[in-house]
């Protein structure tokens, strides 16, 4: 019945057995389990947005299938999206509204937990004003939810201090794009991975975080060069043409060097600029403190490496550059993406098939959220404080202009800021868990339980949700209708196919029923409306004639055709592959995009004596954040069921580990007990990576409230951290005597052998 397999740390672990010609049921089981029907749908964890199907039978979900000829996937899931039928049926649903008494959640119906949530809200909004109120949300709902939600935050409760995990994740990729272009929006398409001739990934991981994507580089004839940027060899790394580990957060300075290449080399395409760009002056001024011995310095990559890329990606018929959290998550994120954007306009790398600055986005609606979402924008990107843009809003819903909120509230970290100084009392959080995602974790806890009120609504019971006073019990994916939008700008269809458990009601049905709470506000916002179908038509006329243009689009398409990528008018009647073509200008006031000068700037919590190691930390392919979904999914959980910490075999020798053994980490901020050691070559010395998805492990205990002042992002990926083993508790001391990093190759091989033998001999004490 059982085998023996190796797990991620290459310790061996049972499983189940599974042979088909061993099983004499296997016939019947099969049968037992055929479903009755599949249901045309998209996956909802991450933001590829691979088309499927779902398995139904006897009203249960038991397959999640690949659509054959989806363009996005072509038949193909990942594991999470092969496993995602089982999500559903996860133990640790919630099932009805909770409700704290006594300091104890309990079952209640959703009158009560609809009167307590409004009763204190309306005693807040009168007492303190209706920015006391704060909501969290989302990249994971569907946009007819999205677009729901923003109304009833900001026209029916009236405060704009509405933000969402996507601050912790896109937020530097749509500021970058808004400051460089003039608009959100990602430019390219995954044809143009299809048919570039570099693809440049920085900080994007997409074997583990992306795995679908890698079909699309494997499709391109012209077998293109893979450059990852990135300072930890990432699996991602692994499959690359080059490698270039940059010292971390060097990667502003990595592009403004590179451009001051182009220019000095004459490498710029001067018919392009003149035509579509502005700033070019200013920005030749401006890197005349990149050039490239410089450079050198502060990214750790040799000039002629530097030389190298930076021909590549100028002289290349077509390159594309492809980011993910490696450049959001950081205290200069807007600004890197910008740079990175400067690259592309200079070398006229855009808006042409395989070229382009293309942010792949995280969560499965990041790209709904940003564009219909009333947080970073009003619907449809137009931006606050543009008072033309407001007029036209409110005529299009037909609501008083006066109660179109003007500027933007507070960002993610602020609200938890104003809820610090009791400003804000009372916070709603909806499809996300700050209490393991967010940063300084024992700051967030006590910052929390200042409030007046939290109501959390989730379909699972989330770390967050365990500290309600309220809880509303949310269907999940497979339970509801809706669209998806994906990182190409694909809008796609995801389909109810299951009831949801209990009495439990999708986040559209939630929305609408709740604003029936306060007077005349369904009236208001919602008239006449009942099913997402009504939000996904008015949010067609609010979106057309902007970039993001639904307008053309119908479920009924998007089922026909895989997904629609917008705009989808009259003009594109079946979408458009891409942005900023001859037929798409940029959204600046004179049509032309920016040449943005910015600097770099060294880390703001560099390592030191106490805390000598740098920390960074992301994600594996199994686990989703923080793992309400696929803790719960055994093909998943059984590999990579704990957290574990990369870390150098320098780093180890001097820690007296081995792989296997057991660490705690501490920063300024506090310190995760018992985490195990995987001794890798993929980190430098000096370095450590780990997961940020376990809540036994809660990495995010460490981390720093430290945001790029542009987005709100939070810098995730650097914090300055000390080691502690059994045997050296005190931890690392630092500057130690050798460095494999001031080694030459040769020595380095030398050193790398020295040390396998000391631990070799660690080992064997
Ligand atoms: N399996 C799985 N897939 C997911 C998710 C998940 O939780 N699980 N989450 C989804 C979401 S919401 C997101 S946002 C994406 C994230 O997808 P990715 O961005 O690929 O994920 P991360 O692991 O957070 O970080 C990416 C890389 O950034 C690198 N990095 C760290 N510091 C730097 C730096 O200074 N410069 C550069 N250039 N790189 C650096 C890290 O070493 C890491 O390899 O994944 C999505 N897909
Ligand atoms: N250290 C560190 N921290 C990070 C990151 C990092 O790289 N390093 N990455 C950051 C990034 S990019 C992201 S996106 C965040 C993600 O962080 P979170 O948003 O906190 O992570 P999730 O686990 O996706 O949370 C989604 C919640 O929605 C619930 N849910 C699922 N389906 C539904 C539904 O249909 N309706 C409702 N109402 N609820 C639902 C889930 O149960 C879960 O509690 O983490 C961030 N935190
Ligand atoms: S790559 Fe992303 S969208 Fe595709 S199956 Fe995996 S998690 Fe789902
Ligand atoms: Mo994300």
């Amino acid at each position: 019945m059982f085998t023996t397999i190796k797990n991620f740390l290459g310790l061996d672990i049972k499983a189940k057995k599974f042979s088909l010609s061993d099983d004499p049921l296997f016939g019947r089981i099969a049968d037992a389990k055929k479903p009755d029907k599949w249901v045309f749908s998209t996956c909802g964890y991450c933001g590829v947005g691979c088309g499927l199907y779902i398995g139904v039978k006897d009203g249960k979900a038991v397959y999640t299938k690949g659509n054959a000829t989806h363009s996005v996937n072509m038949g193909t899931l990942c594991p999470k999206g092969l496993s995602e039928h089982e999500l559903i049926t996860s133990s640790n649903r919630v099932t009805a509204p909770l409700i704290r008494r006594n300091g104890k959640l309990e079952n209640g119906s959703w009158d009560e937990a609809f009167t307590r949530v409004s009763e204190t809200f309306k005693s807040i909004s009168e007492h303190y004003g209706p920015r006391a109120i704060g909501v969290l949300s989302t990249g994971q709902l569907l946009t007819e939810e999205f677009y729901t939600l923003g109304k009833l935050v900001q026209l029916g409760l009236r405060t704009n201090n509405y933000d969402g995990n996507t601050t912790l994740c896109m937020a530097s990729a749509v500021m970058g794009y808004k400051q460089s272009l003039g608009s959100d929006g990602p430019s390219g398409s995954y044809e143009d991975f299809e048919c570039a001739d570099v693809i440049v990934l920085v900080g994007a991981n997409i074997a583990d975080n992306h795995p679908i994507l890698k079909l699309h580089i494997a499709k391109n004839p012209k077998k293109p060069k893979i450059i990852v940027i990135d300072p930890r060899k990432s699996k991602t790394a692994q499959m690359a043409d080059l490698f270039i580990p940059l010292k971390p957060r060097t990667d502003l300075a990595l592009f403004n060097g590179l451009s001051y290449i182009v220019l000095e080399q004459g490498w710029e395409n001067t018919e392009y600029l003149k035509a579509n760009v502005t700033g070019l002056g200013e920005l030749r001024k401006h890197l005349q403190n990149y050039p490239p011995q410089e450079v050198a310095d502060i990214t750790g990559i040799d000039v002629k490496t530097l030389y190298e890329l930076a021909r590549l990606i100028a002289l290349s018929p077509a390159a594309l550059t492809a980011w993910t959290m490696g450049v959001n998550q950081s205290f200069l994120g807007t600004d890197t993406v910008s740079a990175i954007i400067n690259l592309h306009l200079l070398t006229g790398q855009i808006g042409r098939p395989g070229a382009a600055p293309f942010s792949i986005t995280g969560q499965c609606n990041a790209m709904g959220t940003r564009e219909s979402g009333f947080t970073s924008s009003l619907p449809g990107y137009r931006n606050y404080g543009d008072v033309k843009a407001a007029e036209e809003y409110a005529r299009i819903v037909n609501v008083p202009i006066d109660i179109i909120p003007t500027s933007r509230g507070y960002k993610y970290g602020e609200i938890i800021e104003a809820i610090e100084r009791g400003e804000i009392r009372a916070l709603w959080v909806v499809a996300t868990n700050p209490l393991v995602s967010f940063v300084d974790q024992t700051r967030l806890r006590k910052a929390l339980a200042k409030l007046d009120l939290l109501v959390v609504q989730d379909a699972f019971m989330s770390d967050t949700a365990l500290l309600a006073d309220v809880v509303f019990a949310a269907a999940t994916w497979g339970e509801k209708e809706g669209t998806y939008t994906n990182s190409e700008r694909r809008c796609n269809r995801a389909n109810k196919a299951l009831t949801p458990p209990g009495i439990a009601m999708s986040d559209f049905d939630i929305f609408l029923e709740f604003s029936t709470y306060f007077e005349g506000v369904k009236e208001l916002i919602y008239p006449a409306w009942s099913t997402p179908a009504d939000a996904f038509e008015e949010w067609k006329r609010v979106s057309r004639g902007q970039l993001c243009d639904y307008s053309g689009m119908s479920y009924e398409m998007m089922e026909k055709y895989g997904g629609i990528q917008w705009p989808c008018n009259e003009q594109f009647p079946l979408g458009s592959s891409r942005l900023y073509t001859p037929e798409i200008a940029f959204r600046t006031y004179d049509g032309k995009a920016k040449l943005l000068p910015f600097e770099w700037i060294p880390l703001q919590e560099p390592t030191g004596e106490q805390f000598p190691i740098l920390l960074n930390t992301g994600r594996t392919v199994e686990q989703w954040h923080t793992r309400t979904k696929t803790g719960d999914i055994a093909i998943l959980n059984d590999l990579a069921p704990e957290s574990w910490v990369d870390i150098n075999p320098a780093d180890a020798l001097a820690l007296e580990v081995k792989s296997g053994d057991r660490l705690s980490i501490s920063s300024p901020r506090g310190q995760v007990e018992n985490i195990v050691v995987r001794v890798t070559q993929t980190v430098r010395e000096g370095n450590v990576f780990v997961p940020f998805h376990f809540n036994t492990q809660l990495i995010n205990t460490l981390t720093p409230s430290q945001f790029c002042p542009k987005s709100g992002e939070p810098n995730f990926k650097q914090c300055a951290v000390q080691l502690h083993s059994q045997r050296v508790p005190q931890g690392i001391s630092y500057p130690k005597k050798i460095s494999t990093l001031e080694l030459s190759y040769v020595e380095k091989l030398e050193w790398e052998k020295h040390i396998e033998k000391s631990i070799d001999s660690v080992l064997k004490q």
